[in-house]
């Protein structure tokens, strides 16, 4: 995890960033009834293992603090070709990583695995949603794996992305 080691993938893979915000370490015993048992070592391998056999290659990190995973979206902008995030609690307050994701115009999803919208009202405000090219919730770790697929699709070039405001 944290991004070190090999990124997987063909030297001519598309690079896609796998960013985790805050608390997402805790998966597989934090509040399993709402985020499930997969582990984020889970969510990576299987992000690793859908990298590999479509032609991607996965950068996959995790940080509970806000100014790191601002950094790693502007690196991104120097070598991958979108950005899959899931910003935790940060989805709902953090103007500063909208900003870093418009800044670098990358495509990028954002996931949720719970369903945001059937839960706290506070989990309904989403300035990072207005940035992104799609946003998918509720869906538990498999929302990774659709973020990949539809990530796959528009950096070939077969998918609209959307107008960022
Ligand atoms: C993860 C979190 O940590 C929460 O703060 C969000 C999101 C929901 C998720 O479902 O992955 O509200």
């Amino acid at each position: 995890m944290s991004g070190k080691g090999s990124r997987g993938g063909r030297p001519s893979s598309p690079i896609v960033l796998v960013l985790n915000g805050p608390n997402l370490n805790l998966l597989g015993t934090r509040e399993p009834e709402i985020y499930g048992r997969e582990t984020l070592a889970d969510i990576e391998s299987a992000c690793r293992r859908h990298g590999l056999a479509h032609g991607m290659a996965i950068e996959f990190r995790q940080s509970n603090h806000e100014g790191q995973l601002i950094d790693w979206i502007h690196e991104a902008r120097t070598h991958a070709a979108g950005i899959v995030v899931n910003p935790g609690g940060y989805g709902h307050t953090s103007v500063a990583i909208r900003d870093a994701l418009a800044a670098v115009a990358l495509p990028a999803i954002e996931v949720h695995i719970s369903n945001i919208f059937a839960r706290e009202p506070f989990r309904h405000h989403n300035p990072i949603s207005a940035v992104a090219t799609g946003v998918i919730c509720g869906l538990g770790g498999q929302g990774y794996i659709l973020a990949l697929d539809a990530m796959r699709a528009i950096v070939a070039g077969k998918a609209p992305t959307a107008k960022r405001s």
